[in-house]
């Protein structure tokens, strides 16, 4: 091996180099979140956190406006980004806070991803280009108090009254749910699973939020309830009539959750580097202590490699390639990475770590739920499981 030029130093923030593997539209795009996130969602996020809410009457219409909405659908107002600048854009929103990339996974890869794959002409028209904006928030109901890992035990029915339909049921832990001017309802039906469009304020439709969430707390959390709603034939997904439907959209949130546990654990570890240099003990920044650079080592390099997983897999989606067995590696493997970070990271800030002066108790706390929904560590171990084995193991 030769060289004439000194190679340049490692960038901590970016120890593998892996900026050069973006292009520079992509990189714009990353700029661009990020430093959004760094103007209007670090400054007050903590606060958020802290009170339990979260401003979407102002955010959503500025996540519209940045273009992240629906970023990565065609059309309707919709950005029709690749998939590898939807998941940057994913990586730099949580590593503000997985509220945020909730907020926005929920929004474009699941209600409105919902309905641009399934929906009609007129659904789309009618909803995707408000909600793009972040005029119109969506949800997305498929987890009930006893159908949480198999949904296809949901006990939400509907059925059909003359041309109209009839929708009875309960939905459980919805992100948005009573922010939202529509949600899509997964239920049981004579025709098999059928999703529906049910608009705030419809007879027999009411929201409840879910309190004393210790995890995800700037963002909201809802239970669903349905009691008989009367619903015109134009309110249903035409387009499928299966469990096909919903796990299709999660397909698409998880791969947002590939890239934006990666941000949450770089957050974790630029707090833990920042802090162990500046941090005296012993007349000695806690940095130069081999326990705490051994810390600091294991969280660069699964930063590191957490981000590669993330940009394999976006190269994949955007080249067609990729499958949900896939997502699944990466959701198991970057959410448990992440976390990992994150409780490391906490204990480099010592008694400082568990306030919220710095962000990652709230980034730990977070990925506790991060970890669970969107199918929990064990479903996707088991994907993972059946494809290497053939043998499939949830029942
Ligand atoms: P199974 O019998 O295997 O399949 C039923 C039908 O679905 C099809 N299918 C898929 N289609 C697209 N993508 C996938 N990943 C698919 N997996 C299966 C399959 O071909 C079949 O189609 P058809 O037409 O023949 O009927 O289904 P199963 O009942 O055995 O379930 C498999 C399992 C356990 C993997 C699935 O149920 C699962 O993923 N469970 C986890 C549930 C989950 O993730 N819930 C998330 C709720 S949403 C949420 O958490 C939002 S959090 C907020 C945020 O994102 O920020
Ligand atoms: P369960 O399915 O009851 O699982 C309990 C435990 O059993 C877990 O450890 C699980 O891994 C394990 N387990 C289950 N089945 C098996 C098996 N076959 N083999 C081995 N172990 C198994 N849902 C929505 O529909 N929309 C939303 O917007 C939404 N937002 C959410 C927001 C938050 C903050 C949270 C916490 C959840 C949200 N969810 C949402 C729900 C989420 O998707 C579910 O919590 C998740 O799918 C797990 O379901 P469960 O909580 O009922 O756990």
């Amino acid at each position: 091996m030769s060289s004439t030029a000194a190679a340049p130093p490692i960038r901590p923030s970016d120890y593998l180099a892996l900026d050069a593997l973006l292009s520079d539209e992509e990189r714009d795009i990353r700029d661009t979140v990020r430093a959004f996130v760094r103007d209007k969602v670090v400054p007050n996020v903590g606060e958020w956190f802290e009170t339990a809410t979260v401003p979407l009457g102002e955010l959503a219409p500025e996540l519209g406006r940045l273009g992240v909405l629906g970023m990565h659908l065609e059309g309707y107002g919709c950005a029709g980004a690749s998939a590898t600048a939807y998941g940057l854009a994913c990586m730099e929103l949580e590593a503000g806070d997985s509220g945020i990339r909730s907020l926005v996974s929920v929004q474009g890869s699941l209600a409105m991803y919902a309905i641009w794959r399934w929906g009609s002409e007129e659904q789309k028209q009618e909803w995707l280009p408000r909600m793009a904006a972040g005029e119109a928030i969506g949800c997305f109901g498929l987890t009930e108090p006893d159908a949480g890992s198999d949904p296809g035990s949901m006990r939400t029915r509907a059925r059909r009254d003359g041309s109209d339909w009839i929708l009875h049921g309960q939905k459980m832990w919805i992100t948005n749910g009573s922010a939202s001017a529509v949600a899509v309802v997964w239920a049981q039906t004579e025709e098999g699973v059928r999703g529906f469009l049910v608009p705030k304020g419809t007879k027999g439709f009411a929201t409840q939020d879910i309190h004393r969430k210790l995890s995800l707390r700037a963002s909201i959390t809802s239970e669903l309830l349905l009691d008989d709603v009367r619903l015109p034939a134009d309110a249903v997904l035409p387009e499928v009539s299966s469990l096909k439907g919903p796990l299709s959209c999660l397909n698409e949130a998880r791969y947002g959750i590939v890239w934006g546990a990666a941000g949450a654990g770089r957050a974790c570890y630029e707090a833990a580097l920042e802090y162990a240099l500046e941090r005296t003990q012993f007349d000695r920044p806690i940095a130069s202590f081999q326990i705490q650079q051994q810390k600091l080592a294991e969280m660069v390099l699964e930063v590191n490699r957490a981000t590669l997983v993330a940009i394999h897999l976006g190269r994949m989606k955007d080249a067609g390639t990729l499958r949900p067995e896939h997502v699944s590696l990466g959701k198991l493997g970057n959410v448990n990475g992440a976390l990992e970070v994150a409780r490391s990271a906490r204990q480099v800030l010592g008694a400082n770590g568990v306030t919220l002066e710095y962000p990652v108790i709230r980034h730990m706390n977070n990925l506790e739920s991060v970890v669970t929904y969107e199918g929990t560590a064990d479903v996707h171990a088991l994907v993972i499981g059946g494809a290497v084995t053939g043998i499939q193991a949830f029942r």
